[in-house]
């Protein structure tokens, strides 16, 4: 090997490796938030992270405390859990009036929608979700969860079924996390 083939395959070597170690802190730079779930009443029922992607967020939920069943999950627009209600979360995440909920609906604008999990009979759950409708802080040019008043994950009593206004016949809030 010349010098020269030499040294054009240390500059190779060196390039590809400072290709995979920018790649390597791209990756590590998701961020990353969690938050307690609260139940309705008033105890802690679990976990809830929310990593922020290229094109939406991922969402882990870790649950006890739920009725067996299906459940509707929606992000709403404030960082706010007051038991028992949590009404003090407000509406959906929107940003544009009047909202028009569910995944399943042709017209829908409603940022917070998400699908339904699902309990077990001990009334656990473990489940991660992806939301193309959001960002954390406005990726993408996405609602941001991360707004003034926050965002709370909202988990409801009933199902979702995807269409009814407003919120899909889910029901009652039955647990809450807060996010700032
Ligand atoms: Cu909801």
């Amino acid at each position: 090997m010349t010098l020269w083939t030499r040294l054009i395959s240390i500059i190779f070597v060196c390039g590809i490796a400072i290709m995979v170690q920018v790649s390597i802190a791209t990756a590590a730079a998701a961020e990353k938030i969690s938050g307690e779930l609260l139940g309705a009443d008033g105890a802690p029922w679990g976990t809830v992270q929310i990593t922020d992607a290229p094109g939406g967020v991922l969402l882990r939920i870790e649950a006890t405390g739920l009725t067996p069943g299906w459940h509707g999950v929606h992000f709403h627009e404030k960082g706010d859990c007051k038991v028992p209600k949590f009404t003090s979360a407000g509406s959906h995440v929107h940003t544009m009036t009047p909202v028009v909920h569910g995944l399943l609906n042709g017209n829908a604008n409603d940022a917070g929608d998400l699908p339904n999990i699902y309990a077990g009979l001990d009334g656990s759950l473990t489940v991660e979700l992806y939301s193309t409708l959001v960002s954390l802080r406005g990726r993408g040019g996405r609602p941001p969860l991360l707004g003034a008043n926050g965002v709370a994950l909202v988990i409801h009593d009933r199902p979702d079924d995807y269409k009814t206004q407003p919120i899909g016949g889910a029901g009652d809030r039955v647990a809450c996390a807060a996010f700032h």
